[in-house]
């Protein structure tokens, strides 16, 4: 792993310290070494604010380089690109509902499986939609924390990682979390809603 700045809590005096050799450790929960010396970019603590208040003591990383789709946060987390839960927005027709579906990086969505488990048709949500519905912008769309609520489907392959992945909030933000954390702070169903990626 490459980090070099790892930030998991809120701003506190010990700011701007921080560990003179970053070390290649994944902050966890409590970690006593990471926690609190850096201020997260606003988004991204947002993210861990909404982790605290439902129970769950994830720490949020922030990375050096751009995680912006589940390539890059792979190679940036240095994990497989299927344990990358890419949180994606569509919207059910007609209710205007939103649904996320959280889908493991080696898949694309299959619509109709969606449509299936959701009980209405649905379609891909726009940019605007995406930060409506989630109060973030595509590329760092958490699984949690959104600015209002959303029915949620778990991509059962997730299932098969002790470790995964996901957006915290921002490009650069990731946190890592289990398979069993997601279904429970997403309250989503599990179904299977993959289909092979191209190149995948
Ligand atoms: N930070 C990474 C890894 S966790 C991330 O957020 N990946 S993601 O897959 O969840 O978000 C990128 C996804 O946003 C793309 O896979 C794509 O499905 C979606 N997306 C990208 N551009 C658009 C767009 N213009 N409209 C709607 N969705 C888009």
């Amino acid at each position: 792993m490459r980090f070099n700045t790892i930030r998991t809590g809120p701003a506190n005096g010990a700011w701007p310290l921080r560990p003179r050799t970053p070390r290649p450790v994944v902050a966890g929960p409590a970690d006593p070494v990471y926690n609190g010396r850096m201020p997260l970019k606003p988004s991204a603590q947002k993210v861990l604010d909404a982790l605290r208040a439902a129970g769950f003591e994830n720490a949020v990383v922030e990375l050096p380089d751009s995680a912006r789709t589940a390539a890059e946060a792979a190679a940036a987390v240095g994990c497989e690109v299927g344990q990358i839960v890419k949180s994606l927005l569509f919207r059910a027709e007609p209710s205007g509902r939103a649904v996320l579906v959280a889908a493991s990086g080696r898949h694309r969505v299959d619509e109709r499986a969606v449509a299936a488990v959701v009980g209405e048709r649905i379609g891909r949500a726009t940019p605007d939609f995406v930060r409506e519905q989630t109060g973030f912008a595509i590329g760092g769309v958490p699984p949690v924390g959104h600015a209002q609520p959303v029915i949620a489907v778990v991509d059962e392959a997730l299932l098969a990682y002790e470790r995964i992945w996901a957006a915290a909030g921002h490009p650069h933000a990731v946190f890592p979390l289990t398979p069993d954390e997601l279904v429970r702070m997403t309250g989503g169903t599990v179904a299977r809603v993959g289909l092979a990626a191209a190149g995948a």
